[in-house]
């Protein structure tokens, strides 16, 4: 084999422009946050060490498959990159495995998708284009080394690899333990090695299920024992107020607080929930929260459902929706309730069709029970006033009292609507989605103002009470730029939690001491507070929540990243801030938020126990609905 000296071998050119740009799509296409010197080597570090390790490997093999190994691994590895890149700017997170298997969902998104796109992307498959061609020419360009050398070549990698976990280890102690947060761990060691890793905990996870045992089940219960307050429902005052009413529960989407008394143009956003939430029926939580995480909506159902966390990685309504629950929809059953869930999509997408029928919904009118046009329908499918106007039939039919949940649509991203339906200008930023953010709202808002209408016109009204929540945000980090302009302040962390703020309304008909509750309250708190107002005490269950209405506020919210609000601090990234002023708490003072971060953490932990060990198949929740 002849080869001139001065030739640079293929995989070596491979791995420079490989990791180049990798690096530059890091630095410039992500939003990552890069704080120092140290983060900055570690990022331009990273991708050469890990593009040289799927590349050195070719040297192991013989010319002409090296040369096809590394143009299918350069064009595989970019796949992959770009498709983070995508799903980065849709959701500002990274790809775990449970999610690549929400197809359904994947094929959903289509319409955004080319919302998605930037004609700088290209720049991804450039350096692939380069490979390609150099890898078919005549000159050859591979290598063919001793077994001495081949060994010294993979050395390197290994040098490689240990060099960046020390150095990610020294800058982000503790990293692959604090694994939730993967912006962490992309920066510090790649989105390659991010996925190697992402594989090992799955696998570990599944594992999970089968190596749990009854035990684990009393360290959950001991645990809710200790910390819950021993507060009997019946000593807080709504207790059964809405005893035998409906339930008429509305999940409004990607719906923030900050929409609420919004002005766009001094054109009101939202006035029918601005009266709503001040109206002598409505108590409405100011401070609630979304606890959601990569499942989005289907993480906002399972939370209010289940009052367990969601998973730090994919979507329980996908990786366990055969596990044993003591769910909100079974327990109502038992209590003599008709429960259905209303929503104008396909019915498997979250898994719904499979997880609703775990969890003892009686019906799911999907997106078949409705007539769809043209005429009623964009974006993501039918209209929002269209979906409310044509449920009514179906309310009308439940046996009473009913349970029915309805999960809105059209306020969905990219919240694009026909002109003809906006009622609210356009939002000024460099923004596209902020600036159709509140279209969508406003759009909502009306729907909701309708339905309302319509419920009252069938008389469903009085003999109901309805609640309103948002599911989870709308606007991610990613347009806190514009964001800062639209609230006119910069968004550190405390803003982005106070950020996570949705509306949380419970309207009673009737009722006449409607007030404005300022409690730190989140999701995870909404199943024991309906079942608090329906007057259903369950003798056992197992809840991380609490009821709202109780007196107690030595509570938190906890989210799923770790960052907590109570009454007193916010906690995020690491800094303590005080929460009524807003203010990093600095020396001595930070570690306040130490022993709440604890427990806040251990929390977190055994409501995944729960979940990957499908402990509560060990429970008995006297209910016999039960296995
Ligand atoms: C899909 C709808 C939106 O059916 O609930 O889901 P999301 O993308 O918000 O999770
Ligand atoms: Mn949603």
């Amino acid at each position: 084999m002849q080869r001139k000296h001065l030739r640079m071998p293929l995989f070596v050119i491979a791995t420079l422009l490989f990791g180049l740009k990798t690096y530059i799509v890091y630095r410039f296409m992500f939003d990552l946050s890069i704080e120092n010197a140290m983060q900055e080597f570690i990022l331009f570090m990273n991708p050469i060490a890990s593009a040289y390790l799927i590349f050195a490997i070719s040297v192991w093999l013989n010319p002409k498959r090296q040369m096809k190994y590394l143009r299918w691994t350069a064009l595989i590895g970019s796949l992959v990159l770009f498709a983070n890149l995508i799903f980065y700017r849709n959701f500002t997170d990274f790809i775990t495995i449970p999610v690549l298997f929400q197809g359904n969902n994947a094929a959903d998104l289509t319409g955004s998708f080319l919302t998605l796109l930037h004609w700088e992307d290209i720049i991804i498959f450039l350096d692939v284009a380069i490979i390609w061609y150099l890898s078919k020419q005549k000159f050859d360009l591979s290598v063919s080394l001793p077994r001495s050398g081949k060994i010294a070549a993979t050395a390197v990698t290994f040098l490689l690899l240990a060099g960046n976990v020390v150095l990610a280890e020294v800058e982000r102690p503790m990293l692959f333990v604090r694994a939730f947060d993967r912006e962490y761990l992309v920066k510090n060691i790649g989105i390659y090695n991010y996925h190697l890793y992402d594989m090992t905990m799955q696998t570990k996870t599944r594992a999970q299920r089968v190596m749990a045992d009854e035990s684990e089940i009393s360290e959950v219960e001991t645990y809710l024992d200790e910390h819950s307050p021993d507060l009997k429902g019946e000593e807080a005052d709504l207790f059964g107020i809405a005893e035998d009413k409906n339930v008429i529960f509305v999940s409004v989407e990607s719906f923030q607080n900050f929409l609420l008394d919004s002005e766009v143009n001094g054109t009101e956003t939202t006035p029918f929930l601005n009266d709503l939430k001040e109206s002598k029926d409505t108590i409405w939580f100011e401070n609630f929260y979304h606890q959601t995480a990569q499942g989005k909506t289907s993480d906002s159902e399972f939370i209010v459902e289940n009052s367990l966390y969601p998973l730090g990685r994919g979507a329980v309504y996908f990786t366990h929706a055969q596990n044993e629950y003591n769910a909100l929809p079974e327990i109502l059953n038992n209590n003599g309730y008709q429960t259905s869930v209303f929503h104008a999509n396909n019915k498997t997408f979250w898994n719904r069709d499979v997880m609703y029928d775990n969890i003892g919904y009686d019906q799911f009118y999907g997106e078949q029970s409705f007539q769809v046009t043209p005429e009623n329908s964009f974006g993501w499918g039918l209209e929002d006033k269209a979906f409310f106007e044509q449920s009514i039939k179906y309310l009308q039919s439940q046996d009473k009292p009913f349970y029915s949940k309805f999960i809105t649509l059209t306020h969905h991203f990219p919240f694009e609507l026909p002109e003809e339906k906006a009622n609210i200008d356009l939002y000024d930023s460099g923004s596209n989605t902020l600036n159709h953010y509140f279209q969508t709202a406003r759009y909502t808002d009306e729907a909701l103002e309708k339905f309302f209408e319509q419920l009252k016109q069938s008389g469903i009204y009085e003999d109901s009470i309805i609640v309103l929540m948002g599911d989870h945000y709308g606007i991610s980090e990613y347009h806190n730029k514009a964001m800062s302009q639209f609230l006119g302040k910069e968004i550190d962390g405390y803003e982005h939690v106070q950020l996570q703020r949705v509306p949380f309304m419970v309207h009673i008909p009737g009722y006449e001491g409607g007030e404005i509750k300022e409690k730190v309250v989140g999701q995870i708190d909404v199943k024991p507070t309906l079942l608090h107002l329906l007057g259903i005490e369950e003798e056992k269950d197992l809840t991380f929540g609490e009821n709202m209405f109780a007196d107690q506020e030595d509570d938190f919210v906890a989210f799923r990243n770790g960052s907590f609000v109570n009454e007193e601090y916010i906690y995020t990234d690491g800094v303590c801030y005080d929460r009524e002023t807003g203010d990093p708490l600095e020396g001595e003072q930070s570690e306040a938020c130490a022993p709440v971060k604890k427990q806040v953490d251990q929390e977190l932990k055994l409501s995944d126990n729960v979940i990957y060990g499908d402990l509560f198949r060990f429970y008995d929740f006297g209910n016999s609905n039960n296995k």
